[in-house]
């Protein structure tokens, strides 16, 4: 545990800051803890994930001392959740702009929510929703941050490259700080959620926008197009050879440049 009041120095109230050592993922713990009545805003934190997971099943590896690991509980209220699929975009944005703001670096999204930096991601989003019925009961958004080298995975476990923050700054990444600043901006944009201004600002930050890129669907299948646009609902337009659109929800697909 470290030797400060994490909810302070994060700026939740206190009890809203969960810790572990090590975890198998901090997502897993954030849906347990939603189902027995966590309150909003509530964040679970993690040194090191064992079972870290990404999208579609796939791994997000944490190695101690190296990374931010940590799920974020929302309660959506009805407005809000009339946009649920833009919530990742919405973190990605959110560190984005941290990232800027406080680090002076130059962030890219590569669609729908992967933060990059010279091209190469540094950050992974992963967000859950709990149901009951067709209500949504409440969200858990996992952000995953390579801060220093030993976070950054060899090429052979990365399906696209990896880098971390300190590979591009050489100002002092203090991870309890970037999460502060990430839920400051992540607060401050939430009001605009599928507002004109959110879409605008998530789009100017679009990696490969007008370039040629590949588009991989879950059953494999691969549709080679220019990046066109993305829509008020966070979907992605690609326009084949034939100059056919073609749309993509974030959930399904892969998107690799060419
Ligand atoms: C993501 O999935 O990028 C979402 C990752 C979310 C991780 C956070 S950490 C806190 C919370 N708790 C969890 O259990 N998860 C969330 P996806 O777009 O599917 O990318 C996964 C792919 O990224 C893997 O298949 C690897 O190729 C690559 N990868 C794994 N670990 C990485 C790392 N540390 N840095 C860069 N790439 C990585």
């Amino acid at each position: 545990m470290p030797d400060l009041n994490l909810s302070a120095v994060i700026g939740l109230p206190d009890g809203a800051v969960r810790y572990f050592d090590t975890i198998g993922s901090t997502n897993d713990a954030a849906l347990e803890w939603l189902t027995a009545g966590a309150p909003e805003l509530a964040l679970v934190i993690a040194d090191q994930q064992t079972s870290g997971r990404g999208r579609l099943g796939r791994k997000w590896i944490t190695r101690p001392g190296s990374a931010v690991a940590a799920s974020l509980i929302l309660h959506p209220t009805d407005a809000e959740s009339a946009h649920l699929p833009l919530f990742s975009p919405l973190a990605g944005l959110a560190l984005c702009e941290t990232l800027e703001e406080d680090y002076h670096l130059a962030p890219q999204i590569k669609w729908p929510n992967d933060v990059l930096l010279e091209g190469k991601k540094t950050c992974g989003i992963l967000a859950e929703a709990s149901w009951s019925g067709n209500k949504c009961q409440g969200l858990v958004i996992g952000i995953g941050i390579n801060i220093a080298r030993d976070s950054v995975p060899p090429d052979s476990e990365v399906l696209f490259p990896a880098t971390c923050l300190e590979a591009h700054t050489s100002l002092v990444v203090e991870r309890y700080a970037l999460l502060a600043g990430w839920l400051k901006a992540f607060q401050r944009r939430r009001g605009q959620l599928g507002s004109p201004e959110f879409i605008t600002a998530w789009k100017n930050r679009l990696a490969f926008l007008h370039r040629e890129v590949k588009i991989v669907q879950s059953k494999g299948e691969e549709i080679v197009g220019t990046l066109e646009n993305v829509l008020e609902n966070g979907d992605l337009v690609l326009r084949d050879a034939l100059d056919q659109n073609h749309y993509f929800q974030a959930g399904d697909v892969h998107l690799r440049p060419l």
